[in-house]
């Protein structure tokens, strides 16, 4: 394969609005804060990746960033796993969590996304692997279970078999109502997973997944602060579900100190936290030895290249945060996706960045 270096690198900051709002205990996510990354290379090939910044208030600190760092990285060749290595060594004292790391993360992906365009191959086949539709769950905030009615039956309606809801309402019996009111509408063949977003204290996560208990649930998520390993351990022994946990890896040493603090049954790394492509190559192995399903956290797209070659692939998280910037829409068919093309199948709908533009 041609070489690629790098010749420059654009990082542009738009908000676009969401089909679904996302309730969640800590807050609303009402639209959705990205920053686009463009890698020009000297070969002419184009690597793009996104980053996901939760808050807008991330976006213009992200990009100054990445123009800061933009010197440093001219000229070199589009190596990921030398490019990720380089940069965590660079600023080991600064450290790589937080939004250095999603750089690092999304950089990473970029690179992944220009060496499949220059294959002209799709990233998962560069992986050693094949394009293949990966099981898909439709991911919900908090929902209001007669207002969010039509919602739901549509994602059925769409082929999905699978749907998460979060909870960790004030009131601990909400939830309850909540879940039962869901499982009922959706019936028991459809999987229905929740997600605490790190709401709980360990004793109270105790107490109140046991009343979510019986509504068969496929797993908890993050019931407990992310970094309290030792309180997920606790919650995790003391019921009878999955614990997931795993958005809040940064890199692969955090997957590590999580498992070795058998804090979850369940894994879902993000490609933003974990070190894009090739942190979660890392961290697929740590789940395959330990014979852990892993699923993924939103980046539908680059994800599910990394999915299709992990050894003990579960779900797909579907939530579509990059749709309305993406000249390819993202599609569910019979309730699966699958990785696209060429690299990371990302290309932009400019006049739509255009219209998004951050300012
Ligand atoms: C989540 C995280 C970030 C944005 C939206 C939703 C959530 C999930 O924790 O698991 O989807
Ligand atoms: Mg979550």
């Amino acid at each position: 394969m041609e070489q690629l270096t790098i010749r420059s690198i654009a990082a542009r900051a738009v908000v676009t609005p969401l089909e679904r709002q996302v309730r969640t205990a800590s807050g609303t996510i009402g639209e959705s804060p990205l920053v686009l990354l463009d890698v020009q290379t000297d070969e002419g090939i184009v690597g793009r990746a996104y980053l996901f910044g939760y808050t807008p208030m991330t976006l213009k600190p992200l990009v100054c960033l990445i123009e800061q760092l933009e010197p440093e990285l001219i000229g070199k060749r589009i190596v990921p796993q030398d490019l990720l290595r380089a940069l965590q060594d660079r600023y080991r004292l600064l450290g790589s969590q937080g939004l250095l790391g999603m750089v690092a993360s999304g950089l990473d992906m970029a690179y992944w996304d220009a060496l499949g365009k220059a294959a002209d191959a799709p990233v998962v086949s560069l992986l050693g692997g094949a394009p293949k539709r990966l099981r898909a769950y439709d991911s919900y905030g908090m929902v209001d279970p007669s207002e969010d009615e039509k919602s739901l039956r549509a994602s059925l309606d769409q082929g999905f078999k699978a749907i998460k809801i979060k909870v960790g309402f004030a009131d601990a019996k909400k939830d309850v109502e909540v879940v039962r009111a869901v499982r009922d509408m959706i019936g028991p063949d459809i999987a229905l997973m929740v997600d605490y977003n790190q709401s709980l204290a360990p004793n109270e996560a105790i107490r109140r997944i046991r009343t979510i208990e019986p509504y068969d649930l496929t797993w908890v998520e993050e019931p407990v602060a992310a970094e309290d390993l030792q309180g997920a351990a606790r919650v995790r022994q003391a019921v009878n579900v999955d614990i997931q946990m795993g958005e809040n890896w940064w890199f692969p040493r955090d997957a590590e100190r999580a498992l070795s603090a058998n804090a979850c049954d369940l894994m879902m790394p993000d490609v933003m936290k974990i070190g894009g492509i090739t942190g979660w190559l890392s961290t697929m192995g740590m789940a395959q030895m330990r014979s852990m399903p892993m699923s993924s956290h939103i980046f539908v797209e680059a994800s599910a290249h990394a999915l299709a070659v992990s050894p003990t692939c579960h779900y797909l998280e579907y939530l579509d945060f990059a749709g309305a910037i993406l000249a390819q829409k993202n599609e569910i068919v019979d309730g699966g996706f699958e990785a696209r093309g060429p690299g990371l199948g990302i290309e932009w709908d400019e006049a739509a960045v255009k219209r998004y533009a951050a300012r």
